[in-house]
């Protein structure tokens, strides 16, 4: 039976880890490695053992060790990775030899490089890795492809698609959880879900992450959304350290329970991650084989996504924002001309502002590159914005290129009736995932009447399924026409609205504003067309959300229809719209306050830097420290603007309203603007002689550096040599810089609770290396009393207060 067969018909049971039984070995002193992998070479035996255990337990499929057999890491030991696959395979397939029914999956995992635009490596970079793994798997015979404990979204959709490209075997995909229930880079687990059954996988589901009860709840989340089989992997319970080793404490019942739960509750394939081993896997393998699996459960819910989050239209409209289109906009046309990213962020940041649920993204114009210029928009509003967008192109190349790198489920626009274009439009789909909008036109153009537009709806659903394209990933539009010259259409529009959610049960979208051209008070024609519509069906509104009357319609009208609870969201938006103007509110914001308070989020004032880290502005950083400086001095300008934006950014990372690449990308803004600064100083001060010499690092396992680098300039102008080691810096890096220069003073900073540890280490070495210079200590997590706890003479609060001790140890 193949895999997929046996996906089918019943449970099927995955091994348990393999590195942290490997772990064991080595505490053990029997084995030793670089990296596990290696050990296919050099101690096959071993790894065969474990598979072998895992297969004795019950397990149907065993992973392969190659979970970081890829050319990066590989390279450094100067194996290849076919010749690593090559023997992890050949040491699975003895290992199931003398077992029927069982099947050998390749494990894939991360890269261990971060993908641009958050790191260096390149999406296409990082597939042509996992194509090369995925070709050695298939070619030495595996049966399956298991892409898990992947901890971004974008690298498990760049290792699916290269499976998928590359191979003909089936592929399931798992996630790693964080405790806050997202993917380190923010993906929820509707997400990975909605993203990774666009993609086609086989099978999708978690693995490693938090404790069992955690599992359990991500279970049910799975299930809730998923209509493809999940898969869970849970670790035996969260490690502890114990006698210096780690050790996972969950017993092979009380992991049992776990799994039965899940297996009763419709999770399909069931295994074990960090610290599970084969009685673990006995154990589930008992309890759950008894079992009757529960029938897949397939939705019929329309959903899409960004990189983070995602938007299931049903019932209740949303809106999708049409600014992002140069029709008609003379600005927008020499932005896009001139590659002017920021002022189509802008037009993104104010459509969100004002609402839009979604963004539609459009850059056609003659003259221009528009699958590049494409390209590079989507990833600038993916990079700075979490909000779903619909890609808007005629041009299948355009499509191919921007679905290709898109991070998420896009909404795409459009398909049509024409058999021509459908068969360009219904691959990309397929293969990439993503709800296209269906409009009703055909070869014969557009039919005047609503039931001429059903017809086309029926034919372009009939000929997705063909494709493999199921009806709840089309979203039909009925199309808008000009009502001052086909007056009577107007209204066929709406009934075709309606019929096509009755008679075909599927969602519904409409550029509306087109009904008004050629009259007067536009906005009104339009706003009334939209209630008309709404109440026939419509699903999703391309609309200006910067427009009062279309906006007022759509709330009116949620909470006519009873989608906005006790009018809430009508009253919040609404309430004393007219009555209070900014300027003249009551309690009018000071200058900090206004910092403080909410940032513009779209800052229309260049120097408006706390916006603009908050942002993540990055190209407008420059010119923000720029302006600022004309008025304020350096030291104003880090504590009026530059900590209190991050700390806000660090806050809203904390509370879960922003993630990762939104952190990394104030960070880049904050050093751009800061770089700015910097040279103003050095060309501000005055050329002395050195009042000493100080060295400064950020401790071991800590990468945060820009408080550091603010000290060193702001020290720096006062006249010290600063020798920065930079960040991430061993205690004896620090030791012997310090002797080399003959420091007076050592500056350590640390901006995580865990890395405190190693600044103390690093002060304990100092001294215990007979070091009788002062150390200063300084990060946002130090306070005074701890700083002198963990042996340091200064603690300093900021950059100014750094230098206030320089003086003191230097005497000037
Ligand atoms: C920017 C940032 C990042 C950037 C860092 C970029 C860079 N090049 O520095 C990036 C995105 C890379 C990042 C990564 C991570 N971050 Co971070 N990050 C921040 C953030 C938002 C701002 C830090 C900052 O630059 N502040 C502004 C500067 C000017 O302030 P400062 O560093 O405190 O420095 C001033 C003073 O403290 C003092 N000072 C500092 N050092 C020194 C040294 C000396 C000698 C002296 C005299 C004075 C001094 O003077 C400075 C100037 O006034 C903070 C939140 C916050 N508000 O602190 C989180 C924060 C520090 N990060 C956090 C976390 C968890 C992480 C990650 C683990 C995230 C993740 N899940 O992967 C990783 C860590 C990776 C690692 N191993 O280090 C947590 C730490 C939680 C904790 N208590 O342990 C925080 C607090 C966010 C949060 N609330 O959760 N982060």
């Amino acid at each position: 039976m193949s895999f997929r067969d046996a996906l089918e018909s019943g449970f099927i049971f995955m091994d348990g880890s393999m590195g942290t039984v490997l772990q064991t070995y080595r505490a053990s002193g029997g084995t030793n490695w670089k990296i596990p992998e290696e050990l296919n070479l050099t101690n096959p035996e071993l790894i065969q053992k474990i598979h072998r255990g895992y297969l004795d337990a019950g397990a149907t499929v065993i992973l392969t060790n190659t979970f970081g057999a890829n050319r990066y890491k590989l390279a450094e030991l100067g194996y290849t990775v076919d010749e690593v696959i090559q023997a992890a395979v050949s040491i699975a397939k003895k290992a199931v030899s003398s077992y029927k029914g069982r099947y050998i999956a390749l494990n894939v995992s991360s890269t261990g490089k971060l993908l641009s635009p958050m790191g260096e490596l390149p999406f296409d970079e990082a597939y042509e890795v996992f194509a090369e793994m995925a070709i050695a798997g298939e070619k030495n015979g595996v049966d399956l492809v298991v892409v898990e404990t992947m901890s971004d979204l974008y690298e498990m959709k760049a290792a699916v698609l290269a499976v998928k490209e590359h191979t003909s075997l089936p592929v399931i995909a798992s996630a790693t959880f964080q405790e806050n229930n997202r993917m380190l880079n923010g993906a929820d687990p509707a997400t990975v879900v909605t993203v990774m059954e666009g993609l086609g996988v086989d099978a999708v589901g978690f693995n490693c992450g938090g404790d069992l009860k955690a599992a359990q709840i991500l279970a049910h989340t799975f299930l809730a959304h998923a209509s493809i089989p999940v898969f869970m992997e849970p670790n035996a319970g969260i490690p502890v350290v114990e006698n210096g080793t780690t050790v996972f404490k969950i017993p092979p019942e009380e992991f049992a329970d776990t799994m039965e739960e899940a297996a009763r509750a419709g999770v399909r394939i069931l295994g074990g991650c960090c610290g599970t081993v084969k009685e673990h896997i006995a154990a589930m393998v008992k309890r759950c084989s008894p079992l009757t699996p529960l029938a897949l459960n397939p939705k019929q819910t329309t959903c899409i996504s960004s990189w983070s989050d995602t938007i299931c239209i049903g019932d209740d409209p949303v809106i999708v924002g049409e600014r992002i289109n140069p029709t008609g906009k003379k600005r927008f046309k020499e932005a896009l001309l001139a590659g002017d990213q920021e002022y189509i962020l802008s037009e993104a940041q104010s459509q969100i502002d004002s609402g839009a649920h979604i963004l539609d993204v459009n850059v056609g114009l003659p003259g221009i590159d528009e699958a590049s210029v494409m390209d590079q928009t989507v990833s600038a509003l993916q990079r700075t914005f979490r909000t779903p967008l619909q890609i808007d192109s005629s041009e299948s190349a355009v499509l191919d290129r921007a679905l290709r790198h898109y991070n998420g489920k896009a909404l795409v626009n459009s398909v049509n009736g024409k058999k021509s274009v459908m068969d360009c439009v219904f691959p990309l789909i397929k293969k990439y995932g993503g709800v296209v909008v269906a409009l009703t036109l055909d070869e014969e153009g557009i039919p005047p009447t609503a039931e001429g537009r059903l017809d086309i709806a029926k034919k372009i659903i009939k000929r997705a399924g063909d494709f493999g394209i199921d009806k709840k990933n089309i979203i039909v539009d009925t199309l808008t026409l000009t009502v001052s010259s086909q007056q009577k259409e107007a209204l066929e529009t709406v009934k075709a609205l309606s019929l096509v959610r009755k008679e075909l049960g599927v969602r519904t979208i409409l550029g509306v504003s087109n009904i008004s051209f050629g009259l007067p008070l536009r906005d009104q024609v339009n706003s009334i067309f939209l209630t008309a519509c709404l109440s026939a069906g419509l699903s999703a509104c391309i609309i200006n959300p910067l427009s009062q009357s279309m906006m007022g319609a759509y709330h009116t009208w949620r909470a006519l229809a009873g989608y906005d609870e006790n009018c809430l969201s009508y009253i919040d938006r609404f309430t004393g719209a007219q009555a209070v103007s900014v300027e003249s509110r009551p309690h009018a914001l000071s200058d900090t306050d206004k910092k403080k308070s909410e940032a513009s989020a779209s800052p229309s004032d260049d120097s408006d830097l706390f916006s603009i880290i908050l942002c993540g502005l990055r190209d407008r950083s420059q010119k923000a420290a720029h302006l600022l400086l004309e008025t304020k001095s350096p030291v104003e300008i880090i504590d009026g603007y530059i900590v209190p934006a991050l700390d806000r950014v660090g806050k809203d990372f904390e509370t879960g309203k922003k993630y990762l690449p939104q952190l990394l990308l104030s960070a880049e803004t904050v050093s751009r603007a800061f770089e700015v600064i910097r040279e103003h100083l050095a060309s501000s001060g005055v050329v002395q002689e050195s009042k000493g010499c100080i060295v400064m690092a950020t401790v071991h396992g800590d990468i945060h550096d820009i408080g550091k680098n603010i000290v060193k300039a702001m020290l720096e102008n006062y006249g010290y040599t600063v020798i920065d080691l930079g960040k991430d810096v061993p205690a004896d890096t620090v030791l012997s810089a310090t002797a080399q220069h003959k420091a007076q003073l050592v500056g350590l900073s640390a901006l995580m609770t865990t890395t405190v540890a190693n600044m103390e280490k690093t002060i304990g070495a100092l001294r215990a290396s007979g070091y009788n210079g002062a150390i200063m200590a300084g990060g946002a997590v130090l306070t005074e009393d701890y700083a002198k706890r963990i042996g340091a003479d200064y603690y300093a609060k900021d950059a100014m207060a750094s230098v206030a001790i320089a003086k003191k140890v230097f005497g000037a």
